[in-house]
């Protein structure tokens, strides 16, 4: 206790020391002397405050430093961002453009492989035609050669059966200076050999003696004007002035000339039953092959000739 006093007393001591030195001050001015108070009790407060100033001021500083940063880079960004919205502005144009150009090309297309699909068509259909016409004029060009072959031929009968007026008898063929006789109608009879021989001679004529090539070509070419194209068979033949039955193998004409040059068709002749004495000749396809050795006794069609009157003949 005597202690806790003690202390009291030094503590009161010591304020009033100091309250005696602050009446030193009060001499003189005592307004200065309550400032000089204030501001010695302040210095004594404000150490840790100047401190915090400064932090505050230096993070004052980083503070406005950091935020005039953020500006300038926002700024930036900011450029950065219209720059970019003013070309993502112009790309949307242009792909606006590009996606209408497109469409019209598109467009465009379809149209055109539309045309090209017709136009595949119509030229499809053009080569079938082309085809058919290319076919349709081959046809008509071989029709037109066998139509002038045949007008050829019957101009020559036409001409034979004027120049034949009053030269040979009616129904008879005039070539070179020679009437011809072919017994093509079906109302003549087939005849033997012989037989056929003495219906040439009623008239004065005698069975076909083939001189030349060009005469074996007149025979059979007029056997097939007068419609007598018929295909082989033995029966289809004419008598003709020629025959081996002397010898077997040697061919004589009419006339007693041997034959030279025959025209025989492929196998012929053959003397079928060793019986095959006497020629007859074929409407063949192939005029200089045509000949066919038959029996004698065969009734076959004939073909006479004789040469040409010295008298017209004036039919009544
Ligand atoms: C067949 C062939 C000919 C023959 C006749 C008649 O057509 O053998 O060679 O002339 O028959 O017999
Ligand atoms: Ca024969």
């Amino acid at each position: 206790m005597a202690t806790s006093e003690t202390s009291e007393n030094k503590a009161k001591q010591t304020c009033n020391e100091l309250e005696i030195q602050e009446d030193f001050t009060t001499d003189i001015h005592p307004l200065y002397s309550r400032m000089s108070r204030f501001t010695v009790r302040e210095e004594l407060r404000s150490r840790p405050n100047r401190l915090a100033a400064i932090i505050l001021g230096l993070l004052n500083v980083v503070f406005i430093l950091v935020i005039t940063g953020l500006s300038v880079h926002i700024d930036r960004v900011s450029e950065t961002h219209n720059t970019l919205t003013l070309n993502s502005s112009r790309i949307s144009s242009q792909l606006a453009h590009l996606q209408s150009e497109h469409s019209s090309l598109t467009e465009s297309r379809k149209t055109l492989q539309n045309k090209l699909d017709e136009d595949t068509k119509k030229i499809t259909s053009l080569q079938q035609n082309l085809n058919t016409m290319t076919k349709l004029k081959n046809d008509l060009s071989s029709q037109n050669q066998n139509l002038q072959q045949e007008k050829r031929k019957l101009q020559s009968q036409i001409s034979n059966l004027e120049d034949n007026c009053g030269r040979c008898l009616p129904n008879w063929v005039l070539m070179n200076n020679t009437c011809y006789y072919f017994a093509v109608s079906d109302a003549v009879l087939r005849k033997s050999w012989a037989a056929g021989r003495q219906e040439c001679k009623k008239n004065g004529a005698d069975l076909l003696v083939i001189n030349t090539k060009e005469e074996q070509e007149f025979i059979v070419d007029t056997l097939k004007t007068l419609r007598y194209n018929l295909r082989f068979h033995y029966t289809n033949g004419f008598w003709m002035g020629l025959k081996d039955d002397h010898t077997e193998g040697t061919w004589k004409w009419l006339n007693g000339t041997n034959m030279t040059a025959g025209y025989w068709m492929p196998g012929e002749p053959n003397d079928d039953n060793a019986a095959e004495d006497c020629a007859a000749v074929y409407p063949a396809a192939h005029p200089l092959r045509a000949w066919n050795d038959a029996p004698c006794s065969y009734p076959l069609k004939w073909i006479c000739e004789k040469e040409v009157d010295i008298t017209p003949h004036n039919p009544q």
